[in-house]
């Protein structure tokens, strides 16, 4: 699978590196080809290099619009070499085959930036440019395409491992690369359009995905809003059918890939698992029997909360559990199937959207996430890490009991899916205090006892189920104080990630109380 590169062709207008990267390529007996400004560049060097229209037969025509944009040039970057009908119309036609393409493009994005004017920013749309790297891409069998100075010296380091040639594994990263360019090439001059004519939902968002639902509004009802969808396949909110109810909003769109996504952490062999979730965070999750149990356990931890909630389970919508979740005013059910019982059922309440997803996310599944900030994007690998996995080491003196592990692995399960800062208490498979979303520890473990005690004073308790209770925290304890909040409240043992400067001082802490405590070494912060 390695190509020689015999001829190349190059049309930069970012003409960084070009003279050294031409020069070497020349030496290594490649020869080349390139456009105008690209052509002058090279050939002041002293390199030698033909033109393109020497190779179209053709001039570069209307101030170089058109100028790569022929056959000799399309045919040479996308014939397959091996097809005898394709080499026989190269043959017959002229055609000189090319073995690797380098460009980069009119600099639009720089224009766009510097505030050109409508006209210049227009003239900067290159055409010809990303249509010989899409071709090259697409036909990365036969040859290679560079779209990028900082690759020029790998490929010569490649180059000359292979003693003139390149793998097939090197061309198709070189492929990935190009469509990724035109992509987000593409992205910039649509992004542009939108600003300019102030469109809000052109029907496809640049940055992947077709526009599949305008909302009424936003996350606040003077903000528009639309729903794109990527076209990946994984069982969640955007490949769910809705069986009925209202149309979604973007915040039950959120509340129910939040909902969804956490419900997936709990293998459906093993347990029945239900999510309670408001604004993003859960404020219930418990495993059981059967759903119904799991559903009573999950709704006791924060009934007040579960009000106007989104409700996921891993397990298929039975009748009993259906009866049960329509007593509390709830805006989502999702659930991987749905029986027909508990679909009548659900269809007495004609507001309650249900979905159904046909399976369950993968915890372990990779994926990228993506977070908008002022003029950019940040992008990330998806959390996937699954405390199943995770080497949980014991700190204290006193190991945790088999029950108490059980609960501490539930707990940050859980932990992961809760904003950030987050603690959470559990006992018996059910969550029983939430703290989310607070900027200190202490304070998030403080809210999660305070609403253990709400919720055993509301059900009438003596004591709230903080007692004996286990409690899981996100991101490690920076001081003791958050875990002696957690003990004040009750708990036994306690899972976190470890790495402080104070471990020391929080583990005597646990000794000196008896508690439990293992370090999972994974932090799960989520903001
Ligand atoms: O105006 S184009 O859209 N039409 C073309 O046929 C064409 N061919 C190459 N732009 C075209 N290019 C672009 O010209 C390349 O993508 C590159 O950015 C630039 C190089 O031009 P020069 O070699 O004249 O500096």
């Amino acid at each position: 699978d390695l190509v020689p590169v015999r001829r190349a062709l190059l049309s930069v207008s970012d003409k960084t590196g070009l003279v050294e990267f031409a020069q070497a390529l020349a030496k290594a007996g490649v020869e080349l080809v390139s456009t105008g400004g690209t052509a002058k560049a090279i050939a002041a060097a002293g390199i030698a290099v033909r033109d393109v229209s020497e190779l179209t037969g053709f001039p570069e025509i209307m101030d170089g619009r058109v100028k790569t944009l022929h056959p000799a040039v399309h045919g040479a970057l996308l014939g397959v070499r091996d097809d005898p009908e394709h080499a026989a119309a190269m043959h017959q036609h002229g055609i000189e085959p090319i073995d690797l393409v380098v460009v980069n493009l009119y600099p639009f994005e720089e224009v766009r930036r510097s505030g050109g004017e409508y006209a210049a920013i227009v003239e900067n749309i290159d055409i010809g440019g990303p249509a010989m790297v899409r071709a090259s891409a697409k036909n990365h069998a036969y040859l290679a395409v560079v779209t990028d100075p900082e690759d020029y010296a790998s490929v010569l380091n490649a180059l000359e491992m292979n003693l003139g040639s390149l793998s097939f594994d090197f061309r198709q990263k070189l492929a990935a690369k190009a469509f990724a360019r035109t992509a987000a090439y593409d992205a910039a001059i649509s992004g542009w359009f939108a600003e300019a004519l102030a469109i809000e939902h052109p029907g496809w968002c640049a940055f992947g995905g077709k526009l599949e639902t305008v909302m009424r509004y936003g996350e606040n009802p003077h903000q528009s809003a639309g729903f794109y969808v990527t076209g990946d396949r994984r069982p969640g909110v955007a490949t769910a059918k809705q069986l009925q109810g209202k149309q979604l909003s973007y915040n039950n769109i959120n509340d129910t890939d939040a909902a969804f996504e956490l419900v997936g952490e709990f293998d459906p062999a093993r347990s029945a698992a239900i999510a309670i979730i408001k604004h993003a965070n859960p404020c219930g999750v418990a495993e059981g029997g059967t759903l119904k149990e799991a559903y009573l356990k999950a709704l006791a931890c924060d009934p007040i909360s579960a009000f106007g909630g989104i409700v996921a389970m891993n397990r298929i919508l039975d009748a009993e559990a259906a009866e049960e979740i329509v007593k509390t005013f709830t805006e989502v059910i999702i659930a991987p199937e749905a029986s027909e019982e508990a679909v009548r059922i659900v269809a007495a309440k004609k507001n309650l959207r249900l979905l159904t997803a046909g399976g369950l996310p993968d915890p372990r599944a990779a994926a990228t996430t993506v977070k908008s900030v002022a003029g950019g994007l940040l992008v990330q690998g998806r959390d996937n890490a699954v405390v199943d996995d995770l080497d949980l080491k014991v700190v204290t003196k006193r190991a945790p009991t088999p029950a108490e592990l059980a609960d501490l692995k539930f707990a940050f399960r859980v932990a992961k899916h809760v904003k950030s800062n987050a603690i959470v208490y559990v006992r018996d498979g059910a969550t029983v205090g939430i703290g989310a979303g607070q900027m200190s520890r202490v304070d998030s473990s403080r809210i999660a006892a305070r609403k253990a005690l709400d919720a055993a004073e509301a059900a009438g308790n003596p004591e709230p189920l903080t007692k004996g209770s286990v409690v899981a925290s996100d991101a490690f304890f920076p001081f003791a104080d958050g875990l002696l909040s957690a003990i004040e409240a009750g708990a036994t043992a306690v899972i976190q990630p470890g790495g402080s400067m104070r471990d020391d001082e929080v583990i005597a802490a646990a000794d000196e109380h008896g508690i439990a405590m293992v370090f999972t070494g994974v932090r799960h912060f989520r903001h």
